[in-house]
């Protein structure tokens, strides 16, 4: 029987309760950088930007986040101050337009507190906080959710060989203490979403392990959220380039949906909203599914 694994779980979000859970939840990926991973240079000013999370709300984004730093194999560093020089504007002209939630995607905490200073709603971290040691604590003081993604080493070294014995339980592992050093920092427990980090210190055979594995996640006790949106795992299957994967990246949303993830990260999001609400409908079907969220 297909059932998704999904438990719903509340967090505040801008002040208010919120439940993750109810119906898969739609992160918009905006990349204001000259050169990320499939979208880089894709924007030249800040209103292209603007308009384009616009856009994504209008697609049917529950949140959108925006980075000014490309995590990509072989990119160059960027400081705080360009980082922050990318993001805030942007932040600020979608907050000034009304937008509903935004997050910046960053390691730095001084472009985080920034990008909160400026209206952003969450933090989304992939390095866990442990690129930064300021950034547990202004999380923790802020009181706003983060994520935290599963990765291992820094940016340049990270795709060098990663090596597991069983990706699945060391991912959860490691994610687990991530957390629980987040907690000791002061970070309420019910503010963090965790994120396996696919396709970061893991090769193509990791990536599509951890995601056929993802449901054993579920054990963490937080609300997941996972970013398997034109990732060369998918290439690797397809032989196609990044912008060529949107129906690869439809069926790593759907497997991901189906295996517990609270929330999917993606750059098309319109689709990708669809391919969620089918998923969420399926599950969501019949007399068992009562007891199921959807
Ligand atoms: N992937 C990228 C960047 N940020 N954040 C989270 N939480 N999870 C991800 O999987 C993730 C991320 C890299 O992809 P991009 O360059 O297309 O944004």
């Amino acid at each position: 029987m297909i059932q998704n694994a999904r438990q719903p779980y509340t967090l505040t979000l801008r002040g208010s309760a919120c439940v993750l859970g109810l119906r898969t939840w739609i992160m918009g990926v905006l990349n204001v950088t000259p050169d990320s991973f499939s979208d880089g240079g894709r924007f030249t000013g800040t209103d292209d930007a603007i308009a384009a999370g616009l856009a994504q709300f209008e697609a049917g984004a529950d949140v959108v986040d925006v980075g000014g730093e490309s995590t990509r194999p072989g990119a160059g560093v960027v400081d705080a101050d360009e980082e922050t020089r990318r993001v805030v504007p942007v932040i600020e002209g979608l907050r000034r337009r009304g937008a509903s939630f935004l997050s910046v995607d960053t390691t730095k905490a001084a472009v985080a507190r920034a990008a909160l200073d400026a209206g952003a709603d969450l933090v989304n971290d992939v390095s866990g906080f442990r690129y930064d040691p300021g950034m547990a604590p202004l999380v923790a003081q802020r009181g706003v959710p983060a994520v935290l993604m599963h990765l291992r080493g820094d940016f340049q070294g990270m795709h060098r060989q990663p090596a597991y014995g069983d990706v699945a339980r060391e991912v959860a592992a490691e994610l687990a203490q991530r957390a629980a050093e987040a907690e000791r920092a002061g970070v309420a427990r019910s503010q963090v979403i965790l994120d396996p980090g696919l396709g970061f210190a893991k090769d193509a055979s990791h990536t599509l392990e951890m995601l056929r594995r993802l449901p054993e996640l579920r054990s963490l006790g937080r609300p997941l959220l996972v970013g398997p949106s034109r990732k060369s795992f998918i290439g690797g299957v397809l032989a196609l380039p990044a912008g060529e994967r949107l129906f690869g990246t439809a069926a790593a949303v759907a497997v991901c949906v189906m295996g517990g993830a609270h929330v999917v990260r993606v750059h098309d999001v319109g689709p990708m909203s669809q391919v969620a609400r089918v998923c969420d409908a399926i599950v969501a079907a019949g007399p068992e599914a009562g007891r199921q969220s959807a």
